[in-house]
């Protein structure tokens, strides 16, 4: 019984359809498909670091700028590190005297100056002149600072 009267609905529903579809048709504008899903590729990543080279072109930097260091009481040396925009840099200390630090607060370095050590980061992409220093007392004070120049 209950069967019945849903088909007999159904079929009322069809016939209403059916009696629409004879009425003059008005062309409403095909409506616009869905962007197609886009696949994601799971092709291995490689990072590199990419920034404006001096002439302005986009330069592709991936090998690490490798400096060695002296640290002591109360200098570094070099006091003046250069590096292309977001090219890895990888400091080897070659000697230290004392306890220090190497910061760069621009891109929130801080480490412990070891003797041997290295102290990698990457450079900062915007060019400019980034100030290194040792964060121990009155070493910066007393001399021990320098400049990340980026260019
Ligand atoms: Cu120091």
């Amino acid at each position: 019984m209950r069967t019945k009267y849903a088909s007999l609905v159904l079929g009322t529903l069809f016939l209403l359809g059916a009696g629409c579809s004879t009425a003059p048709q008005t062309t409403a504008p095909a409506p616009t498909p869905a962007p197609m899903p886009v696949p994601t590729t799971t092709a291995p990543t490689r990072e590199v670091e990419i920034g404006l080279g001096s002439d302005g072109r986009l330069d592709i930097t991936t090998e690490p700028f490798k400096v060695r260091l002296d640290s002591g009481n109360f200098y570094f040396k070099p006091d003046t590190i250069t590096a292309a925009p977001g090219q890895p840099i990888e400091i080897t200390v070659d000697k230290n005297a004392g306890f220090h630090t190497f910061v760069i607060d621009g891109i929130s370095l801080k480490e412990i100056v070891k003797q041997d050590g290295v102290i990698s980061f990457i450079a900062p992409t915007q060019p400019g002149s980034y100030e290194f220093y040792c964060d121990v007392g009155s070493h910066k004070a007393m001399g021990m600072k320098g400049a990340l120049v980026v260019k």
